[in-house]
């Protein structure tokens, strides 16, 4: 069994890392500078937009940071990172992972892209309100569930924290967190995780 992971710190391939080291997989990377790494010949012959993560295991492509991770958690499940399938706790973490990607992630996403990412003259800062409105509304259901959980599903670490905590730490980075104790209890507890690629030593 070969894995290449193709990454770049910090963005979200960091998902798929930590993933493989709690699953203890060895893996190759692959990675580059940005921002000539991203739709690069060599990043589009796994991923058709060029981005990151991509994942090449065993000669089969697979794209999309929540496909990886819960591909990857699957194929070993006597590592338990993750819910069993058919499980309604499994249930439970697709519903956090649809919820992190389109009421969270998709406003951080927005914000980057129209702060750093597109040409200077195409930026639409008139969208930073409404992006940190939608936001804090999915911040304060994650920041509900955690008053009373450790972790987000089945009282324990699992692949679905990995996921969701990547763009809860995102959201913490960009200033949208003061509001929400639980969340960054829970992304304290997260980032102390002594596998956690962007942890803080
Ligand atoms: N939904 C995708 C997002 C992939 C994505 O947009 N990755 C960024 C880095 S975090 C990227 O490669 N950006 C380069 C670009 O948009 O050209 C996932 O979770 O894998």
């Amino acid at each position: 069994m070969t894995i290449t992971l193709y990454e770049l710190a910090p963005t979200r391939s960091a998902r798929v890392r930590w993933t493989l080291l709690e699953l203890d997989v060895p893996f190759d990377s692959v990675t580059g500078e940005a921002p000539a790494f991203f739709g690069s010949p060599e990043l589009r012959a796994v991923h058709p937009l060029g981005k990151v993560p991509a994942l090449v295991d065993d000669g089969r492509k697979l794209f999309e940071s929540a496909a990886i991770c819960t591909w990857l958690a699957d194929s070993h499940p006597d590592k338990g990172l993750i819910a069993a399938p058919g499980s309604f706790a499994r249930a439970l973490h697709d519903q956090w992972v649809a919820f992190t990607l389109s009421e969270l992630e998709a406003y951080l996403w927005s914000t980057a892209r129209n702060t750093f990412i597109y040409p200077e003259a195409e930026r639409l800062p008139v969208i930073f309100k409404q992006n940190a409105m939608e936001a804090k509304r999915a911040l304060a259901v994650f920041d509900a569930h955690l008053a009373d959980a450790e972790w987000l599903v089945g009282g324990r670490f699992s692949v679905t924290d990995i996921f969701a905590g990547f763009a809860l730490n995102w959201a913490r980075m960009t200033e949208l967190t003061a509001d929400f104790p639980h969340v960054t209890a829970y992304l304290d507890r997260l980032l102390a995780r002594p596998l956690c690629p962007y942890r803080k030593d």
